[in-house]
């Protein structure tokens, strides 16, 4: 958003999972640390700025971690994007796109594969529940009050400056961060679970064009590389750009996990602003960015 020249930009982060290092320095950035979940806030800053677009990323990201926490999750994933979603709407806000990051996790176990927009979904734990729930609401709005809408089913992001500390962090930066400072990594499972990893440039070149897309409405899209990678492979392929051997070692399946996921991009595709980084230029980045 901000390579458009006179944007500028408020983010609202409580710096529970990211960092304050990776928001940009720039007097056309705001930054906010607060929870989303104060509705009385964020209302007001809603009303006081009305803002053009709206980039709902907020989130108990990790589908673990909603396991253990599930009605934190609800009132994170779920209730504080209605409230946003509910002031425009009572308010009468004027905007020109608001985009929700739904996930991949909405498909669940169901066999089909690839996974395609119009599949039937499972969402099998709170984290998929709240994404799919609010993926629908926002969708509805978008219908029933005439406000442009749209949302993304985001596949498994890596890439550069993503936080390798906790351990619901993606299983990418916690395995580049054992491979470069020598510490032990656990694969949950044996290690034969895919997802379709996607560079994280790909899913900010995705998010820009979806709100810029004015046919982009009221609808959802993946935002994915369409590959199926096995975490086995894609440790190798981390081996062999650090020259390094990981320590690994093999514990039960978590909780709440899928075994594979892979995407069908066309829908996206189709809309021609797409860019797909092969994974192994992706890695080759991201290793180089530690
Ligand atoms: C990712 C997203 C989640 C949601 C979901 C959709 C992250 C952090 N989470 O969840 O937000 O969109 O996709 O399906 O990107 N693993 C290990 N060892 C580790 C960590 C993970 O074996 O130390 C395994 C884990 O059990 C899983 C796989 O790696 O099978 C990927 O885990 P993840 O946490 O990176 O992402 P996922 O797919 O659960």
């Amino acid at each position: 958003m901000l390579q458009a020249p006179d944007t500028t930009v408020t983010v609202v982060d409580d710096l529970s999972m990211g960092s304050v290092n990776n928001i940009p320095q720039s007097d056309r950035v705001t930054f906010i640390q607060h929870t989303i979940t104060d509705h009385e806030f964020m209302s007001q800053l809603v009303i006081e700025n009305k803002f053009d677009y709206y980039v709902l990323l907020a989130a108990i990201a990790s589908v673990a971690d909603s396991v253990e926490r599930p009605y934190e999750t609800h009132q994170v994933n779920q209730e504080a994007n209605l409230n946003i979603i509910e002031t425009l709407r009572r308010e009468k806000l004027p905007f020109k796109k608001l985009f929700f990051s739904s996930s991949a996790a909405v498909y669940g176990q169901l066999p089909e594969m690839p996974k395609r927009e119009d599949q039937a979904v499972q969402p099998l734990t709170q984290y998929a529940v709240d994404k799919y729930a609010t993926e629908r609401a926002i969708i509805n709005y978008g219908r029933l009050y005439d406000m442009p809408m749209v949302c993304a089913r985001f596949f498994n992001v890596y890439g550069p400056k993503q936080n390798p500390a906790s351990p619901y962090s993606g299983v990418l930066s916690i395995m580049l961060d054992c491979l470069t400072n020598d510490k032990p990594f656990s694969f949950f499972g044996d290690g034969s679970q895919t997802r379709d990893f996607v560079y994280v440039g790909d899913v900010v070149n995705a998010i820009r064009g979806l709100l810029q897309t004015p046919a982009a409405r009221n609808d959802v899209f993946n935002i994915a590389n369409g590959k199926q990678t096995s975490l086995m492979t894609v440790a190798k392929q981390l081996e062999s750009l650090t020259g390094k051997k990981l320590n690994a070692s093999f514990k039960p399946g978590r909780s709440g996990d899928i075994h594979d996921s892979f995407a069908d991009a066309s829908k996206i595709n189709a809309l021609g602003f797409m860019t797909h980084t092969p994974l192994e230029d992706g890695l080759a980045k991201y290793v180089a960015s530690v």
